[in-house]
């Protein structure tokens, strides 16, 4: 098995923690979407990463089809739990956080944009997702050790992807101490986890 990923991407990185957690050995591949022999195309319509490319060929996306692949590949730590109630408030966890980065990725792309053709509005909208969206996750935690059921979790994982990723991106603007105190709280707790010390992404 074979990934497309880069190494600031939040939702590869959620592949490449569950990997990790789960034992499970994939090969990496660097990719760089902007180059016109960029190969994700070929695997993803969308000319989306992550993709996972197994070993017949046939390809995976997007990350949350990934990892619940993987996890339902070995039994060796699952990562979202078998009862169903636990499973879909991780899924849930894990889908909020990764439209949280979604709108973060949004306001990034508009903020690349030249100046004068940049819409304050758009970008006002959509960094009004992260707000409200991490917001609710601070709640939902409140002063739990883990995101869901008291156990390591993908919503976890999910969690520190999205704050590595705002933090790269806008670095301290969130002021998550102040602001997300929870959520800052439990992502210091699992910094030293090594599939999530091994993945965090460069700040280049
Ligand atoms: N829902 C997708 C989102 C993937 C995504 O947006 N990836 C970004 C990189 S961080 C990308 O490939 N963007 C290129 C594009 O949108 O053309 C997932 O979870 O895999």
């Amino acid at each position: 098995m074979k990934l497309l990923y880069s190494l600031t991407s939040p939702y590869a990185r959620k592949v490449r923690i569950v990997a990790a957690e789960k034992h499970i050995s994939i090969d990496l591949e660097l990719v760089v979407l902007a180059d016109p022999d960029c190969p994700v195309p070929l695997h993803n319509p969308l000319g989306k990463i992550p993709v996972l490319i197994m070993d017949d060929g046939e390809s995976l996306y997007d990350s949350s089809v990934i990892v619940d692949y993987l996890d339902q590949r070995t039994p060796v730590s699952h990562l979202v739990p078998q009862d169903t109630k636990s499973k879909f408030q991780v899924k849930r966890w894990e889908s909020l956080a990764d439209g949280v980065c979604d709108a973060g990725v949004a306001v990034m792309i508009e903020q690349r944009r030249p100046e004068n053709l940049q819409d304050p509005s758009w970008i006002a909208k959509q960094w009004t997702k992260v707000e409200r969206g991490l917001q609710v996750l601070n709640d939902d935690l409140g002063q739990n050790k883990f995101c869901v059921a008291d156990t390591f979790s993908l919503a976890d994982i999910a969690l520190v992807c999205v704050l590595g990723y705002l933090n790269l991106r806008f670095g301290n603007k969130l002021d998550l101490d102040k602001n997300y105190p929870n959520l800052a709280r439990v992502n210091q707790a699992l910094a030293s986890r090594p599939s999530i010390a091994e993945t965090v992404p460069p700040q280049a």
